[in-house]
């Protein structure tokens, strides 16, 4: 069932007994995100993964599918960073799951919106995804118990960055990690296709999740911490983001049942040894 609470080991809940079980020792881990492994390390280190950056734990029944959406442009050494700590810690959480980096193709302003929804429709080809985590290429989880999984709201996973002093600067703040269910995607119609460059699409989603009747739920600052790659502030030029002020008028067609309408095109899809690539045409600016 979607929308299960974060509450994973219940007895009372419908074929809990085959269900898979919270580790309880897991806890804070010591993150390093200074050294780069590389591909090959990381494919040693993670044996049991399938192509395409897949898993699911052998012995029980995991509560959801989960698909991690990246969006991603040339940021490979965060790639790494994140995909070493990912892994073990997704096994550790006893979470089916399989890794997507949306990878923008060409030279245009970044579109993060655009990516994640390119991400949610590509993902639903491979499988019947129960819950979609759009997570930033650069924010390395710090705690073995900020579980993966989605709740019947909006969960922020990161609600402790170090660069934000380890506390979200605005109740509405959603930026960096967020996980809905398929069904509240669907819902909240996804993020906007229309901002290009940096920032606001990230306030845009967070106010039509709200206008959907969703709360942002987060763990709490002890357990949903993160660090972030130090990288070069981001250039913070942008395309047109006074589209902010107009976010009520066009949630309901802005969004996932536009896409087709873009007509992206998928350059490369490639099950590499410990994620999936999928490199994307996703249009151009206005
Ligand atoms: C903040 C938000 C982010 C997003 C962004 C505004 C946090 C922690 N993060 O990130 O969620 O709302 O502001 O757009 O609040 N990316 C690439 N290549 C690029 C540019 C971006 O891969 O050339 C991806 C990558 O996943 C990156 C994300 O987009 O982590 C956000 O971009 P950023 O890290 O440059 O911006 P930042 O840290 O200000
Ligand atoms: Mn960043």
């Amino acid at each position: 069932k979607i929308g299960m609470p974060i509450i994973v080991d219940d007895a009372e809940l419908p074929g809990a007994g085959t269900r898979c079980k919270m580790d309880p020792d897991l806890g804070p881990v010591k993150v390093d995100i200074y050294t780069k492994p590389c591909m090959e390390e990381l494919e040693r280190m993670n044996p049991e993964i399938q192509a395409g950056g897949a898993w699911k734990p052998p012995n029980c029944q995991s509560w959801q599918k989960v698909a991690i959406v990246i969006p991603y442009r040339d940021r490979l050494g965060h790639l790494k960073i994140l995909l070493r700590r990912l892994h073990p810690m997704l096994r550790k959480q006893q979470i089916a799951y399989r890794i997507f980096v949306v990878e923008q193709a060409g030279t245009d302003q970044f579109n993060r919106g655009r990516l994640m929804n390119i991400g949610y429709a590509e993902a639903m080809k491979e499988d019947n995804f129960d819950c979609f985590i759009f997570h930033d290429v650069d924010l390395i989880p710090e705690d073995d118990r900020n579980v993966y999984l989605c709740d019947d709201q909006a969960r922020h996973l990161s609600s402790a960055i170090d660069e934000m002093r380890y506390h979200i600067m605005y109740y509405n703040y959603a930026g960096g990690v967020i996980a809905l269910n398929r069904q509240n995607v669907l819902k909240v119609n996804g993020y906007s296709n229309d901002y290009w460059g940096w920032g606001n699409e990230d306030d845009d989603f967070s106010a039509r999740t709200l206008a959907a009747g969703l709360m942002l739920t987060r763990p709490p600052e002890h357990i949903g911490r993160f660090k972030m790659v130090r990288h070069l502030k981001a250039d913070r030029s942008n395309h047109g983001n006074s589209y902010f002020f107009t976010w009520r008028s066009r949630w309901k067609n802005d969004g996932i049942n536009a896409i087709k309408e873009l007509n992206y095109k998928v350059v490369e899809k490639t099950d590499l040894p410990v994620f999936t690539n999928i490199s994307v045409d996703i249009g151009h600016p206005p």
